[in-house]
C-alpha cells in the first residue's frame, strides 16, 4: 500500500511544554498507524528568542523574517539542531516512532541563497532590505527523506538550509522551509500547526471559522481575514499548492486531538486550503 505523505510544519508556539510535545508525538504516531507517512519540519521561534536573549544578541523581525547576524546564526543553528530537534526526536521516539533528527544541511536536502526583500512602503532608500544570514530556498532534494519514509523512519527536520552561495548555512523561516519540502515530496497534504483553530472571517467568533478555502478565494482575504503572522503562512501554503501540492490544512497544535478528529474520525476541523 502506498503511504500518504503528510508534511507537518511544527511551529515553536505548539511545542512550548514537554507535555504538549508528547501529546503531538502520540497523535503523529496515530497517523502512522493509520497508514500515513508523516514528515516533521520544525521551527522553534520562542526557543531561539530565549537563546538570543541569553547570549545578549539583539533580534528583530522584518516582514516576518528574523534579521540574522553572523553570531545570531550560530546561536540559532545550535538551538534548532542541538536543542529543539534533539528534544523532538526524544519525544517522538517515546511515542513509538523511529524518529530521525535532521536539518536542511543533511545530504543537501535544502539549499538557499541570501534573501533580499524589496524595500517596503515608506522606506527611505530603494535598496533591498538586508536580512543578514536569512536564506531563500533555491533547491530541494527529497531523496534522503524518501529513503527514510520507505524504510519506516519518521524524519524530523530543523529549518536550517545549506548555503548555495557561500560556505555554511542560512536561517530559513519555518513556514517557507516546510512548504518547500512539502512540494518537493509531493505530499498528500501540508499540515501547519499553529496556536489558532484556523482562519476566521471575524476573529475570534467561532461560527466564522473558514473550513473550506479554494486557492482562488485566498487573494481577496489578505489584509482582512489574513493578517500578521498568518500572511507568510498562507503565502507559503499558496506557493506549495501552486507547485503541485494537493492541499494545505491549518490545525491548532495546542489541541492535539484535532489530528485524530481530522485524519481518523474525518470530522470538519481547521481550515483546508485546496486548488
Ligand atoms: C526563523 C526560524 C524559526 C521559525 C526564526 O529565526 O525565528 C526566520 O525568521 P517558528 O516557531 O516556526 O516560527 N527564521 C528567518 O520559523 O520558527
Amino acid at each position: 500500500m502506498k503511504l500518504k505523505k503528510v508534511l507537518i510544519k511544527y511551529g515553536g508556539n505548539a511545542m512550548t511544554t514537554p507535555s504538549l510535545q508528547t501529546a503531538i508525538a502520540r497523535e503523529v504516531a496515530g497517523l502512522r498507524a493509520a497508514g500515513y507517512a508523516p514528515i516533521i519540519a520544525h521551527g522553534g521561534g520562542p526557543f531561539i528568542q530565549a537563546a538570543l536573549q541569553q547570549a545578549n544578541i539583539p533580534s528583530h523581525f522584518v516582514q516576518g523574517q528574523r534579521y540574522t547576524s553572523q553570531e545570531a546564526l550560530q546561536v540559532i543553528t545550535r538551538t534548532l539542531i542541538g536543542q529543539v530537534n534533539a528534544d523532538l526526536v526524544v519525544a517522538f521516539r517515546a511515542a513509538g516512532m523511529q524518529a530521525v533528527g535532521l536539518s536542511g544541511l543533511d545530504a543537501g536536502m535544502v539549499q538557499a541563497k541570501r534573501k533580499l526583500l524589496p524595500p517596503g512602503e515608506g522606506e527611505l532608500t530603494n535598496a533591498p532590505l538586508d536580512l543578514g544570514e536569512v536564506g531563500e530556498i533555491t533547491a530541494t532534494n527529497p531523496a534522503l527523506l524518501e529513503h527514510l519514509l520507505e524504510n519506516g523512519f519518521t524524519p524530523i527536520v530543523a529549518c536550517i538550509a545549506g548555503a548555495a552561495d557561500k560556505e555554511g548555512a542560512y536561517n530559513v523561516n519555518g513556514d517557507d522551509f516546510a512548504a518547500a519540502l512539502a512540494a518537493a515530496l509531493k505530499a498528500e497534504i501540508f499540515l501547519i500547526l499553529s496556536d489558532v483553530d484556523g482562519l476566521y472571517r471575524e476573529y475570534p467568533n467561532p461560527e466564522s471559522l473558514i473550513h473550506d478555502l479554494p486557492l482562488a478565494e485566498l487573494e481577496g482575504l489578505y489584509g482582512k481575514v489574513i493578517s500578521g503572522g498568518m500572511i507568510p503562512k498562507m503565502q507559503a501554503c499558496a506557493r506549495a499548492i501552486a507547485q503541485g501540492l494537493g492541499g494545505a490544512l491549518l490545525l491548532n497544535g495546542t489541541k492535539p486531538e484535532q489530528f485524530r478528529q481530522y485524519f481518523i474520525e474525518k470530522r470538519v476541523v481547521g481550515t483546508h486550503l485546496h486548488p
